[in-house]
């Protein structure tokens, strides 16, 4: 009977045997990112494990190495940074192995406990859980490392065998942090309609005590909360989670809840919740303290259910942007592009102000990089027009374009993907105020296969998978029926040489 130790050493040589043989083929992609994570090749989902260890920023992530699609007993992909833009590919750090994970070593968290790096999480036991099954049964699972690249699973997992009777049989995506004096854990569920983040506290990352319900849906906020993250944010809490449905926009969304959280009653109140992100590639988020004490959100930039043109090249999945995690003076929580991604900018291009008038659209042929980060500020005080905003990836005949749109007399801002090349379509958008000067600032970060653009300093944030023609790279401003004043705009060629 082969060790367990050594079966999980033949998975981890056969998945970089498998991804050995696809990385030629991947690197051929005139779609692959310049700038954001991407797996070596196969297929990558959601983020886990983000924790900062020894020195370097660790990133665990959903992995199928054996191909561009979701192999359903997923791995732990795992890679390593010193600054969050620069990542180095390691082995597979879990492999499907075990009675209690075979049919999937699914998402979860880490941290530093005792010098060592502890991973926690989900063993999914029955690889057909996605086809409609009554056999899913999810637990959670601990592995440890002292040198954070070979990981040893628990002799005594999994350390939690059962939901609570608030839970159901989906029961996974465990986060874990420190509290003042103790492990704190949240596990995504769903009940007869509400999705739910269940908490337990530890003292030691083996035994679990379960507190009750941190969270759960009112009723409109999903029926089952995928990939929870409970986290306090100025003087309230904030719990981000990836429910699935029904919703009227989606199948499936990422949203975040604010409120106060009630320590005796181990419950978070809430006061609001909204999108986390109103682009179609955004899920699974989670977040992380770094050094610095700065919370820090990576997700995974797609969506279920989506065609992935890179398929063909043998690879699916990316990460967006590292973002910072703040709080607003006005409460809200805004995301900003991470202060180290300037870093990325070279050839800068800058323009003083200027009118852009309707039907005498303006080009800059200058600007046709396939990685490119875009700043305008638009002054809405003086606005006429009935829509102006800024279309990329354009086509010379304008077949092809991307276009970010603000729609004045609704206060709407949008992101139109209906000619954006392959892929997903649609129109998705959110209410909009400008700021208190009256301006509305965008700021865009284009990759190859990506448009995530950052609204107001992160008031709004939208985060799209396109895939336009590789040839389709000029940019176009727009107004229609009027004008409008752009105050400034600057635009930077961002760095080529990074991703993993
Ligand atoms: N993906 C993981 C699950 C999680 C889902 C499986 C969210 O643990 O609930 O790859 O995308």
């Amino acid at each position: 009977m082969t060790k367990e130790k050594d079966l999980n050493n033949v998975l981890e040589i056969k998945a970089a045997e498998a991804i050995g043989k696809m990385e030629l083929l991947v690197n051929s992609d005139p779609h692959r990112p310049l700038y954001h994570f991407a797996p070596p090749a196969g297929w990558m989902n959601d983020p886990n494990g983000l924790v900062f260890y020894k020195g370097e920023y660790h990133l665990f992530y959903q992995h199928w190495p054996y191909g561009a699609n979701f192999g359903g007993a997923t791995y732990w992909g795992h890679a390593t940074s010193k600054d969050l833009l620069h990542w180095k590919h390691l082995p597979v750090a879990l492999s499907p192995d075990s009675l209690y994970d075979r049919g999937g070593c699914y998402s979860g968290s880490a941290v530093e406990h005792n010098g060592m790096l502890a991973l926690i999480y989900t063993g999914n036991i029955f690889e057909d859980v996605w086809v409609e099954s009554n056999r899913k049964v999810q637990v959670q699972c601990l592995a440890t490392s002292t040198d954070g690249i070979k990981f040893t699973k628990a002799a005594l997992n999994p350390v939690i065998s059962y939901p609570p009777q608030e839970g159901s049989a989906d029961f996974r995506d465990p986060k874990v942090w420190r509290g003042e004096d103790c492990w704190y854990m949240v596990v995504g569920s769903g009940y007869k309609g509400y999705g739910k983040a269940l908490l337990y506290s530890s003292d030691d990352l083996y035994q679990w005590t379960y507190l009750g319900v941190a969270c759960e849906s009112d009723g409109s906020q999903g029926c089952m909360w995928e990939c929870p993250d409970l986290f306090p944010l100025g003087d309230k809490h904030v719990l981000i989670a990836s429910p699935y449905g029904p919703f009227e926009d989606a199948v499936r969304k990422s949203i975040y809840i604010l409120g106060t959280w009630d320590e005796s009653a181990h419950s978070l109140k809430q006061e609001s919740w909204e999108d986390l992100d109103h682009g179609h590639d955004f899920f699974a988020a989670q977040t992380y303290t770094d050094p610095q004490g700065r919370r820090i959100l990576l997700a995974w930039m797609d969506m279920w259910d989506s065609p992935m043109p890179s398929s063909e090249y043998g690879w699916a999945g990316a990460l967006t942007l590292p973002r910072l995690i703040e709080c607003s003076a006005e409460g809200h929580l805004i995301q900003k592009p991470l202060p180290e991604l300037e870093s990325l900018r070279q050839k800068h291009y800058s323009y003083p102000s200027f009118e852009v008038v309707s039907a005498s659209s303006r080009s800059w042929p200058e600007l046709h990089h396939d990685a490119m980060e875009i700043e305008i500020v638009f002054d809405l005080s003086s606005c006429d027009a009935s829509q102006f905003g800024i279309a990329v990836r354009c086509s010379k005949d304008r077949m092809e374009q991307t276009v970010v749109r603000y729609i004045v007399s609704q206060n709407r801002l949008e992101v139109d993907r209906t000619r954006s090349g392959q892929g997903k379509t649609g129109i998705k958008g959110c209410q909009l105020q400008a700021v208190e000067n009256g301006t509305l600032k965008l700021q865009l970060f284009l990759d190859r296969s990506s448009l995530e653009v950052f609204a107001n300093d992160g008031r709004a944030v939208f985060t799209n998978r396109i895939y336009p023609n590789p040839t389709s790279t000029e940019i176009e401003l727009y107004a229609l029926e009027g004008k409008v004043t752009v105050l400034s705009m600057a635009a930077w060629e961002l760095a080529q040489e990074l991703g993993a």
